[in-house]
Formats: structure tokens, sequence, C-alpha cells
């Protein structure tokens, strides 16, 4: 599969309209999410990890006890591309129901 092309800021305002709890900080997608307990936050980096090899796209994060930060961005290109939107996408779609 080729691999995306870096975004333009309005496609990535347009994508970051669409995603619930993301924000754009130091130019990667960035968002905190916070589980009950650790093993809730482990569990949902673990089905992150999946996703994250299926997609060949891993993410920047963090783990502190309950809480992990994310931030999204294609190395490859030096910014933002369709696969961070996809990946926090996604990365949405498995915290729900965990938090
Ligand atoms: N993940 C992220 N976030 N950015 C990349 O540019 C990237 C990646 N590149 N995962 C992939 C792996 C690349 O190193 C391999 C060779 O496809």
């Amino acid at each position: 599969m080729p691999r995306p092309v870096k975004l333009a800021a309005d496609a990535v305002s347009a994508g970051l309209s669409e995603l619930p709890g993301w924000s754009l900080k130091d130019g990667k997608l960035h968002r905190v999410f916070e589980f009950p307990d650790f093993t809730r936050a482990f569990g949902f980096m673990a089905a992150v990890a999946t996703v994250a090899e299926k997609l060949d796209h891993h993410p920047d994060w963090t783990n502190v006890y309950n809480r992990v930060t994310v931030n999204l961005e294609t190395h490859d290109q030096g910014g933002i591309t369709e696969l961070d939107l996809k990946l926090a996408a996604k990365m949405n779609e498995l915290a729900a129901g965990s938090q």
C-alpha cells in the first residue's frame, strides 16, 4: 500500500472536527484517554497495538496508571496523514465503553 502524504492544515482541521477528544498539539493529533484503572488502560493499549500492526502505523504514546497520552503523526512524512486520522478514529472506537 502506498504511504499517504502529509495533509494540508484545512484537511487536518476537517478531520479533527470528526474526532471527539482530539486536538492539534505541536503539529500532532493529541488526546489523553482516561480509564477507571491500569488494567483498562493497558487493555486499550493492547487492542490498539493489534490495529497499529495491521495498519503498519504506530502511535507515540505514554501510559501513567489509568491514563494514556497519545500523539499521532506520520514520521515518514513529517506531519499528519490520513493514517493518523484513521488510527485516531479507531482509538476512539476502542476506548468507548472502557472509559
Ligand atoms: N508509524 C508512524 N506513526 N509513522 C510512520 O512513519 C511509520 C509508522 N512508518 N510505523 C512505518 C511504521 C515504517 O517505519 C515501516 C517501515 O512501514
